[in-house]
């Protein structure tokens, strides 16, 4: 890989210059955007191997290109893998990110104009479950559910009351934003009720079933999960539908040909290699310490009478209301933070009454900082770090000495895949 940048460097002083620029910001800060991690090292290197050069329009055995002996070969590998990690009967693997993904099984399996039932944006829920400015959202009839705010609950008997009402093709559970877990006994239940398709979008949690730190909807009987693979898994960006045999065909066809052209094969193979890695003891371990890293750096907060949405965490995430706690919006706690090398995002809150670029959140997530190797101990440093800066938004010296004690303890902890 480091030849590979070399050569960069002879050809393209600017370009270098910034990959470098952003690996010197990577070693000096602290990650913690909950979507956010560091790819496994094996993951940069599958990325950029050879295989970014093939065309393979098709699936193992069925492609429009000659030369397939080697994709073919992996990309049964990662279907494989991704099988026995998750349990499952079918996975596909091509789609090139989490909002195609998702995408891919709506305009497969549904017509447009169907109903589907999902958890509403600023409840936590994704663009794709059918937000009215997504495509989506424009072409699906989306009715949405939401949470109890002081601690994060469903109330089953009006999302029930709710899909009888409006007969959903698809009940969707899963988030972006929630710092919960899912009953997915109930949702099941609704789905079932109702005759519709049960999906959950694990996105942001798929490492963690994986790592089997939290419960897999397959063990509920779900039809569908689809996950993206960059996140807790620590794999390329990009994402993966997983599904029961009596969808496979139908998803199959609706990524390829119906939504995508030629998948990333550089992408397959990163992939199957993070689906190996991921089904060692070790990344159950890693899926361990991320939730207790959330959890401790939760407490932090909760003893500072900093107010958490729905009172704490189940998951790798808090969302915190900085208006309501610090008085300053998403945005401002969010360059705060940025200026002491803590890079968090703002974000929505539950029926926010500000737009989405001036919020009255931030989102706070461990898997980054747990690929690390931080525990425990250090999230009480992070937590009392940002309280203390969030409380005072505009001490130059305040954020000046933060960073620099930021900066210092960042020394101890290598990026994976970066030379110290
Ligand atoms: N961008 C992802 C996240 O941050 O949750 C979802 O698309």
């Amino acid at each position: 890989m480091r030849e590979n940048l070399e050569s960069l460097r002879n050809s393209d002083e600017e370009l270098y210059a910034s990959i470098t620029n952003e690996e010197q910001r990577q070693r000096d800060g602290i990650e913690l955007i909950p979507s956010e991690n560091y790819a496994f090292p094996e993951v940069l290197a599958a990325l950029g191997s050879v295989f970014t050069n093939k065309y393979s329009e098709g699936y193992p055995g069925r492609r429009y290109y000659g030369g397939q002996e080697n994709t073919d070969y992996i990309e049964n590998l990662a279907r494989e893998r991704a099988k026995s990690l998750f349990k499952c009967d079918h996975a596909n693997v091509q789609p090139l990110s989490g909002s195609g993904m998702n995408q891919a099984v709506y305009l497969g399996l549904l017509n447009p104009g169907d109903t589907i039932l999902a958890m509403d944006l600023s409840h936590g829920g994704h663009l794709t479950h059918g937000a009215p400015v997504s495509h989506m959202g424009k072409l699906f009839n989306f009715v949405r559910y939401v949470t109890d705010p002081s601690d994060g609950s469903f109330d089953f008997d009006q999302i029930l009351k709710d899909a009888k009402e409006c007969r959903p093709k698809l009940v969707l559970c899963g988030y972006t934003s929630y710092p919960r877990d899912i009953d997915y006994e109930r949702f099941k239940a609704i789905a079932d009720e109702v005759g519709a398709i049960s999906m959950t979008d694990a996105s942001h949690f798929g490492g963690l079933i994986a790592g089997e730190a939290m419960a897999n909807p397959f063990d509920y009987g779900f039809d569908i999960v689809t996950t993206t693979t960059h996140k807790s898994l620590r794999g390329p960006r990009g994402g993966m539908i997983l599904c029961k045999e009596d969808y496979a065909a139908k998803i199959d066809k609706s990524v390829f040909p119906g939504l995508q052209g030629g998948p990333h094969m550089n992408a397959v193979a990163a992939l199957a290699v993070t689906l190996k890695l991921a089904a060692l003891p070790d990344f159950k371990r890693y899926a361990d310490k991320v939730l207790k890293n959330s959890k401790t750096l939760a407490n932090v907060f909760i003893k500072s009478d900093t107010k958490l949405i729905t009172g704490g965490t189940d998951n790798h995430m808090l969302v915190i209301d900085t208006l309501k706690s610090y008085g300053i919006d998403g945005r401002m706690a969010e360059e705060t933070l940025d200026k002491v090398n803590i890079t968090t995002n703002k974000q929505i809150i539950p029926d926010d009454p500000n737009p989405p670029l001036r919020p009255s959140g931030i989102r706070i997530g461990t898997p980054a900082a747990t690929s690390r190797g931080m525990r425990e101990s250090d999230m009480e440093r992070l937590g009392a770090w940002i309280d203390q800066c969030l409380r005072a938004p505009d001490d130059k010296a305040c954020l000046q000495k933060v960073k620099k004690e930021v900066v210092d303890f960042c020394l101890q902890f290598p990026v994976p895949g970066l030379a110290s």
